[in-house]
C-alpha cells in the first residue's frame, strides 16, 4: 500500500440521480480515457496520430507505445489511484506519457510548464502526488533542480521521472516496457487532474473522470466538426483544459485525427507549422490571435490548410475578430470555457454576428445556466449577472477545499464562475466582467490574493493590491499597488523576490505603484474598484 488515503478523498463526485441522467442520455458511455485510444487504434491502425519533427506515429504506435509506457509505470511502484504530477512542454512524450498514466490507473496532475517552486509543492502536496514526470530543461529552466527542491520538502513525492537527461533521477524512456496485464479502471473514477485558475489563495485542483472528460472531448470534437482528416496542432499549453479537451488532443485521438505540438508559439514557428504539417484546427488566446493576424504582413507561410481557429481563454474584442477570417483565411470559433467544467462555443454554422460578438453558447443540452444579481436571484433574460453553472461535465467541488467548496457552490450545486455574462435568447452568452478577484493576463488567470500572499512576504511591504489594468495587447496585466514600510523595492527586485519564492513568472507584476494608503470598502477590504479608478 503506497497511499495513507486514497484518490477519492476529497473528491465530490455528482449525485447519483445527475449521474443516472447522464449516463441515460449517452454523454457518459462508461469508458476510461485509455479506450478512446484503443478504440482508434483498432479503427483507424495506419493514419497518422503524432506528427514530429522525427517523423509521423500512427495510432498502432501510439497504441503500443501507451501500453508499454503504463507498464512500465506499473513496475515502478505506481499504483492504480496514484497521483503523478505532470509537467512538460509540448513535445509528443506529453501524449505518450498521458496515455500510459491513463491506462495504468494513475491521475496526471497536469501543471503547466510555466509552474515555478511555489506552485509544483502546493499540488504536489494537496494531491498527494508520489511521482513527478518533467522535463530536464526547457529554456534556461533546469526543472530537476526544481525537482530536486521539492522532493526534498515533500518526502512523499517517491520518484522523478524525466523526459531527456535525467541527471540523479530516472529517465522516462529507461521504464521496463512490458508486462502481464493492466488494470481495468473504472469510467467513474477520477481520470486526471487540472489546475485551476485561481481565485483564492494558491491553486486548486480541479479533478474530472474518465466519463465527464471523455464526454467534454467527444462531444466538442463533434461541435467542431472533428474527423480523421484533421491535424490538430497544441499551440497552447497541452495540460490546460483547452487544447487538451476543448476538443484538443483528445477529441482529436477520439476521432482519428492527427496532432502536431507547437513548443514556440510565436507566428513564424507557428506559420511555419501550420504548414509543413497542413494544420486544420489550432486554439489560441485573444493576444496570440491578433498577433498572428498582424503576422500575416511579412510571414508568407502557407497557411490554406487551416479550416478553424479557435479563440478564448478571455474576451476576445470584436474588432480583433472580425478581422480573424480576412486575414488567416479560417473560421473563427469563441470559446469560453474554464477548467471547472462549462464549455461555450460558437457553432461552425452561426452567423458572422453570433461568432464576433458572442462567446458562444453551451456545448452540452444539458448544461444548466442561470445568470444570477448580488443577490443570487436570477436576472431578467437578457441582464447582466453572474453566470452559475452545472451539468454532465462541470465539477461539484474542488478536490480536498471544503471550506472553498461551500463558498464556491451553491447548495443546489451550481458552480459560481465569477464571470458577468449576458444570455442572448439563443443561448449564447457575452462575458461582461468579472467579479473574482483574478487578473487575465493575456489568457492566464492570476488570482489577486495569491499574488498579494507572496507580496506582503517582503519585509518592505506593509500593504498590497493586485489589479489587473488594460492592456492594448494582454487584455489586462498586472498592476501592484504597494504601501511601504522602508525603502521602495524596485520592479526588478520585487520580480526576483517572487522568483525566488518560486512563484510563475506570468504572475509577476508588470507595473508598480507607490501609495501612503489603500482605499477600503465599507467592511474594510481593499476597495479595488476605486482602486483601479484611481491609477
Ligand atoms: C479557460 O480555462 P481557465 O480555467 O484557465 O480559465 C477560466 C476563466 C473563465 O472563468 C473566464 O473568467 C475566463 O477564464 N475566460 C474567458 C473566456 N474563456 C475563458 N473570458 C472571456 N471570454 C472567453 N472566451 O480559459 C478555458 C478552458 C477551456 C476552453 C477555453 C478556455
Amino acid at each position: 500500500m503506497t497511499s495513507t488515503s486514497t484518490a477519492h478523498d476529497g473528491f465530490t463526485p455528482i449525485p447519483t440521480e445527475f449521474a443516472e441522467a447522464y449516463r441515460a442520455a449517452g454523454y457518459w458511455d462508461g469508458r476510461p480515457l485509455g479506450e478512446l485510444l484503443r478504440a482508434a487504434a483498432r479503427q483507424w491502425p495506419d493514419r497518422p496520430a503524432l506528427l514530429d519533427e522525427a517523423g509521423t506515429r500512427s495510432y498502432r504506435e501510439l497504441d503500443a507505445a501507451a501500453d508499454r509506457m503504463a507498464h512500465g509505470f506499473l513496475a515502478t511502484g505506481i499504483e492504480p489511484g496514484d497521483r503523478v504530477l505532470v509537467q512538460l512542454p509540448n513535445v509528443p512524450e506529453f501524449v505518450v506519457a498521458l496515455f500510459g498514466l491513463l491506462r495504468a490507473g494513475a491521475i496526471p496532475v497536469l501543471t503547466l510548464p510555466a509552474h515555478r517552486r511555489a506552485e509544483i509543492e502546493h499540488l504536489t502536496e494537496l494531491s498527494g502526488a508520489v511521482a513527478y514526470l518533467t522535463a530536464d530543461r526547457v529554456g534556461d529552466f533546469d526543472h530537476r533542480e526544481l525537482a530536486a527542491q521539492v522532493q526534498a520538502r515533500v518526502p512523499r513525492l517517491r520518484q522523478v521521472f524525466v523526459v531527456g537527461d535525467p541527471g540523479p533521477f530516472t529517465a522516462l524512456d529507461s521504464l521496463p516496457r512490458d508486462g502481464d496485464s493492466l488494470p481495468e479502471v473504472p469510467a467513474g473514477a477520477i481520470a486526471v487532474m487540472l489546475v485551476s485558475g485561481g481565485t483564492t489563495g494558491l491553486p486548486k485542483l480541479i479533478a474530472r473522470t474518465h466519463d465527464d472528460y471523455g464526454y467534454n472531448a467527444r462531444a466538442s470534437a463533434e461541435i467542431c466538426g472533428f474527423g480523421p482528416q484533421d491535424v490538430y496542432l497544441a499551440t497552447l499549453p497541452a495540460a490546460h483544459n483547452f487544447p487538451l479537451s476543448c476538443p484538443g488532443i483528445l477529441g482529436t485521438i477520439g476521432t482519428g485525427g492527427a496532432i502536431a505540438l507547437l513548443s514556440d508559439p510565436s507566428p513564424e514557428s507557428a506559420f511555419a507549422a501550420i504548414e509543413r504539417h497542413r494544420v486544420t484546427v489550432t486554439s489560441v488566446v485573444p493576444p496570440l490571435a491578433q498577433l498572428w493576424c498582424a503576422a500575416t504582413e511579412w510571414e508568407d507561410a502557407d497557411l490554406s490548410s487551416l479550416r478553424l481557429l479557435q479563440v478564448g481563454g478571455a474576451k476576445l474584442a470584436e474588432a480583433n475578430a472580425r478581422t480573424v477570417r480576412p486575414t488567416l483565411g479560417a473560421t473563427l470559433q469563441q470559446v469560453f470555457g474554464m477548467a471547472e467544467g462549462l464549455i461555450n462555443y460558437t457553432r461552425l454554422d452561426d452567423s458572422d454576428d453570433l461568432v464576433c460578438t458572442t462567446q458562444g453558447r453551451p456545448l452540452s443540452p444539458d448544461d444548466e445556466i442561470r445568470v444570477v444579481d448580488a443577490s443570487g436571484n436570477d436576472v431578467p433574460p437578457g441582464e447582466e449577472g453572474e453566470l452559475l453553472t452545472r451539468g454532465p461535465y462541470t465539477l461539484r467541488g474542488y478536490y480536498r477545499a471544503p471550506e472553498h467548496n461551500s463558498r464556491s457552490f451553491t447548495p443546489d450545486g451550481y458552480y459560481r464562475s465569477g464571470d458577468l455574462v449576458r444570455q442572448l435568447p439563443s443561448g449564447h452568452l457575452i462575458v461582461s466582467g468579472r467579479i473574482k478577484d483574478v487578473i487575465n493576463r493575456g489568457g492566464e488567470n492570476v488570482s489577486c490574493d495569491e499574488l498579494e500572499e507572496h507580496l506582503l512576504a517582503h519585509p518592505a511591504i506593509r500593504h498590497a493590491a493586485a489589479v489587473g489594468l488594460p492592456d492594448p495587447v494582454l487584455g489586462e496585466k498586472v498592476c501592484v499597488v504597494l504601501v511601504t514600510q522602508s525603502e521602495n523595492p524596485t520592479l526588478a527586485e520585487l520580480r526576483q523576490f517572487l522568483t525566488d519564492r518560486g512563484l510563475a513568472g506570468f504572475k509577476h507584476p508588470d507595473l508598480l505603484h507607490f501609495s501612503t494608503s489603500l482605499p477600503l470598502t465599507a467592511v474594510g477590504k481593499i476597495d479595488k474598484k476605486a482602486l483601479r479608478a484611481s491609477l
